[in-house]
């Protein structure tokens, strides 16, 4: 029997590999790195040859469930649409549109079809309640970008291939493969920058696979990014190193930020980093005197109660060493589809780079007064919504593939919180710790049998370039795609029934959108489009081809369209090359210039003064990823479940000592009355006075069905995190640097 290859990039990290696919007999037998791919080289890692894994997972759901008298039991995809109708819409009538809340996860990022099509579900509700796993991870670095460069997702990444000194702070892509910066084989790329004489810094309370091929590591007090990035700001000024270089006409409030960080030099801040005085001048000055430097945050530096002032900082770092816009510095990718710092008319008029920019607060949570961010309200307040009784209380919700009992902090209340919904939904692949709590469950399509392009990733890519992917199987003959479901979803909604044509769902939104985006244009864009295409492939069409480098509809022969993005598939995808200046045009702001010293980011700097001086307490728990995991879904795949136990927590010898820990044994991690028993490795990587313990494990919770993953189910980081606990800016959950206590067992 002879085998097909087939081509497909990863959706399960933000590396975007493209991988190579043997199958025979309908079954993949191999899965490699595509060495032709023009983005990844070849590049694999473990996770992306579990795809076969999750393919055939017998877990994985593959037909709706619907919940009868406390049971799961297996329902046609019109029973489970007739379900929602005769139970949704009646609690929306009853208790108006706030009633109704939607949480979106991590998944979402990686599939265009939930990407594109969950907006469409959040309008048809109309409910202040939507949440999303923006505000565990990245919120404080989108609000930060927004609010210097106008976009949420206008976001500097280092341009690696030619950068000289790379300062990274709370990330570890060696194990990542790198975030909010897609950037294949990182460690390859960092081993070319040091070959060429270049110096890997990083900044982490453990010494991460990162930190060990640094050439230089420090350890942080968790929590304290801020104060460090503050006294690289002043030593910059002290020291009369400011150079802003060829943007220097571009950038409001240099002279603000000067008098805000006054009070914070190397010497006030370096106690509380745990960094001294020297090291940080150190690095300023190497900032400064390094032609192609790059500073880089990552989630260390968001998830903490400065995260959205961190984020800030890195960039003020960047400008004012002079390496905002410039080749090996912090450039700022050009993405061939979706990315609104492309769109060839600024908002506000003729002014290249002149936008709206970006506005947070237009509505607040109704229980704990959080602001609206990017339309959301924080993840952290979903428990609280649910439990709480009044006008705008949630009493339905629908989940799409998020974890929160185990990725939020306290999922414990999260999952006592969901069991008082009147109805709940999940559009999920899974019956895990959440979906367990569902009504009913939806299941979204194997990643191989859907067709793949990123929304987002190119947007953040170390490079630029557009790759496509066609489904490798076809999807089982009842089986919907995501938008289908989605949109079948906000038909119910709109009162248009359950039995609404998803195909003439998507006709209308497509004609409303294009004649919203095109104007007078919109009939000869629908013609060029023509009636082939549906679904996510005619927005992928209209977006190459209306975008930088597209065919402008047949205007641009030369150009791009979807037929040639998808016809370069096997040859890798198409190049677009290396990272190039774009400002001012890519800039959003009112003002067309980059804001420095945005008036919200300078007052919060009050609460960073009042805590310079706060004690360390003797026990701190940050987080961790391993290669071979994914946050909280991927221990049920054979292939990245074997091997060593990786749920360890890990403290430094000393304080094993003190503790009375032993290696092996286990240890009792308490935050108040919540505490969990965590396995104990002894590691002198560890700062001491911290402890390392990986989240999205704790697959112990009854009535799931991920069988693997059950067998060795892990500790639950988020048991002891604190729910109140956030950055007041941007809403983002407080993951690391929380006070624990821990003894032996
Ligand atoms: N303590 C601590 N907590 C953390 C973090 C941390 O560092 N420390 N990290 C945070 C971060 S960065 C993130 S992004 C969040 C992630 O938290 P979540 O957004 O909750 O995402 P996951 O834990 O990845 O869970 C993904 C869910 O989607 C489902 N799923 C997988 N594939 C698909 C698919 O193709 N379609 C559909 N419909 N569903 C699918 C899975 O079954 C699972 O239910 O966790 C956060 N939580
Ligand atoms: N293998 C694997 N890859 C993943 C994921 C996964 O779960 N597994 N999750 C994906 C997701 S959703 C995301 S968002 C990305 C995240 O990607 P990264 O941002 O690279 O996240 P981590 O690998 O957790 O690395 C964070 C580092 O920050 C350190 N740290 C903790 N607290 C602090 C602090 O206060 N300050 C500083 N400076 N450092 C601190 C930790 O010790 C850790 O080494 O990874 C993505 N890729
Ligand atoms: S690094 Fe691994 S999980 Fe991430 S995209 Fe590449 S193969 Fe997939
Ligand atoms: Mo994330």
């Amino acid at each position: 029997m002879t085998h097909t290859i087939h081509h497909r990039i990863c959706p399960l990290c933000e590396a975007c590999c493209g991988l190579e696919l043997k199958v025979q007999d309908n079954k993949v037998i191999s899965i490699r790195g595509h060495d032709a791919d023009v983005f990844s080289a070849g590049y694999i890692c473990p996770k992306g040859v579990a795809l076969a894994d999750l393919h055939e997972d017998p877990d994985r759901l593959r037909t709706p469930l619907i919940k009868r008298n406390g049971e799961f039991v297996e329902a046609s995809w019109d029973e489970a649409f007739q379900e929602i109708e005769a139970r949704l819409p009646a609690i929306r009538a009853q208790h108006g549109r706030d009633a109704v809340g939607i949480a979106v996860g991590n998944p979402a990022a990686h599939k265009i079809g939930l990407l594109m099509y969950f907006g469409r579900l959040a309008r048809a509700l109309g409910s202040k309640n939507v949440f999303s796993s923006s505000t565990l991870d990245q919120m404080p670095k989108q609000l930060a970008s927004g609010l210097m460069f106008g976009h949420w997702l206008s976001i500097a990444i280092p341009d690696i291939a030619r950068c000289d000194y790379l300062l990274l702070l709370g990330a570890n892509p060696l194990a990542s493969n790198g975030s909010m910066w897609t950037v294949p084989d990182f460690k390859g790329k960092a081993k070319a920058l040091q070959a060429r004489g270049g110096e890997l810094v990083v900044i982490d309370p453990r010494r991460s696979e990162t930190a060990a091929m640094a050439n230089a590591h420090h350890f942080i007090r968790p929590g304290a990014d801020v104060f460090l990035l503050l006294g690289l700001v002043h030593t910059l000024f002290d020291e009369k190193l400011v150079r802003l270089g060829p943007v220097a006409g571009l950038v409001n409030g240099v002279d603000e930020v000067a008098v805000a960080v006054a009070p914070f030099s190397a010497e006030a801040v370096a106690e509380r980093c745990a960094i001294d005085a020297s090291t940080i001048r150190g690095i300023a000055r190497k900032l400064a005197s390094t032609q192609r430097a790059a500073v880089y945050g990552r989630i260390g530096t968001c998830t903490q109660q400065y995260g959205t002032l961190a984020s800030w900082l890195v960039d003020v770092l960047n400008v004012l060493t002079g390496h905002l816009d410039l080749p090996g510095g912090a450039m700022f990718s050009q993405a061939a589809a979706f990315a609104s710092n492309t769109s060839s008319s600024s908002q506000t008029g003729t002014v290249p780079g002149v936008g709206r920019g970006i506005t947070t607060g237009r509505h607040n949570s109704r229980v704990s007064g959080a602001p609206e961010i990017y339309g959301e309200l924080p993840m952290t307040c979903l428990s609280e919504e649910i439990e709480t009784p009044g006008v705008g209380q949630i009493k339905a919700l629908i989940t799409v593939g998020t974890n929160p009992v185990l990725s939020s902090p306290n999922g414990a209340r999260v999952g006592h919180a969901l069991d008082q919904l009147d109805f709940m939904v999940s559009l999920d692949i899974y019956l895990n710790e959440t979906t367990r709590h569902a009504d009913v469950i939806l299941p979204g399509l194997s990643p191989l049998e859907s067709m793949h392009y990123d929304v987002a990733f190119p947007q953040l890519s170390w490079r630029n370039h557009a790759r496509y992917s066609e489904p490798v199987f076809e999807r089982p003959g009842t089986q919907l795609h995501e938008w289908e479901i989605l949109l079948k979803l906000s038909a119910i909604i709109q009162g248009k029934g359950a039995d609404a044509d998803p195909g003439a769902l998507d006709d209308e939104h497509f004609a409303d959108d294009t004649r919203r985006q095109f104007g007078d244009q919109a009939p000869a864009v629908m013609q060029a489009v023509g009636h082939q295409l549906r679904g996510p492939d005619r927005l992928l069409d209209v977006a190459l081809r209306s975008g930088p480098y597209g065919d402008a509809f047949g205007a641009k022969p030369d150009g791009l369209n979807l037929a040639k993005v998808k016809a370069s598939s096997a040859s890798g995808g198409i190049d677009l090359g290396e990272l190039a200046p774009r400002l001012p045009g890519m800039l959003r702001t009112p003002s067309g210039k980059v804001e420095l010293a945005p008036p919200m980011l300078l007052a919060d700097l009050s609460r960073v003064r009042d805590d310079l001086k706060l004690p360390t307490p003797d026990m701190v728990i940050i987080g961790r990823r391993d290669v071979r995991s994914n946050n909280s879904w991927m221990h049920n795949l054979p292939i990245l479940a074997k091997g060593p136990f990786r749920c360890t927590a890990l403290v430094h010898p000393s304080d094993a000592q003190r503790l009375g820990l032993s290696d092996g044994a286990l240890a009792r991690i308490a935050n108040g009355t919540r505490s969990i028993e965590a396995q104990v490795q002894v590691s002198s990587d560890m700062m001491p006075g911290v402890v390392s313990l990986p989240h999205g494990w704790g697959h112990s919770l009854p009535g799931t069905r991920l069988r693997l993953a059950a067998e060795r189910p892990g500790a639950n980081l988020n048991t002891l995190l604190d729910e109140n606990l956030r950055d007041p800016l941007s809403g983002n959950a407080v993951l690391s640097g929380v006070a624990v206590v821990m003894q032996a067992v």
